[in-house]
């Protein structure tokens, strides 16, 4: 799902950090068998299968990605006051994100852009 702001943030994490991984597209007005498996509960993506094994919901799999690929760059600091704050921003961005008028936009195929509707402004 190309616009998901979930499935970005994970693609993000395994660009980040330099991991090979292969993206499989979801219509998620016709889900298919293996979403349905993956994730039982929420029938949601991001799923990442690493090992056979899937890992849903983005902010586990985001941990996860960081556990495993330790010694490539940290997504998260150890310090858990310093952790916690990096779980703070992100969750307050993607809040603002997902509670505005603000979507992304792809204006071409390899631009994208985020469109205020309410503003009637694109910011590139
Ligand atoms: N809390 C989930 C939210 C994931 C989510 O809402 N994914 C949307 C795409 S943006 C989805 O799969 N929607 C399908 C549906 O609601 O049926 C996460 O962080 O991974």
């Amino acid at each position: 799902m190309w616009a998901s702001p979930y499935v970005k943030r994970v693609e993000l994490a395994l660009k980040v950090k330099g991991i090979p991984y292969e993206y499989v597209e979801e219509d998620l007005m016709n889900k298919s068998p293996l979403l349905l498996t993956y994730n039982p509960i929420h029938k949601k993506v991001p799923i990442l299968v690493h090992n056979g094994n899937p890992i849903c919901e983005s902010s586990v799999i985001l941990e996860y990605i960081d556990e495993t690929w330790k010694n490539e760059s940290p997504l998260f600091p150890q310090d858990p006051y310093q952790k916690a704050k990096v779980r703070f921003w992100a969750s307050y961005i993607h809040h603002v994100l997902s509670h505005s008028q603000i979507h992304i936009k792809q204006t071409n195929p390899s631009n994208f852009c985020l469109v205020d509707y309410k503003k009637q402004q694109l910011f590139h």
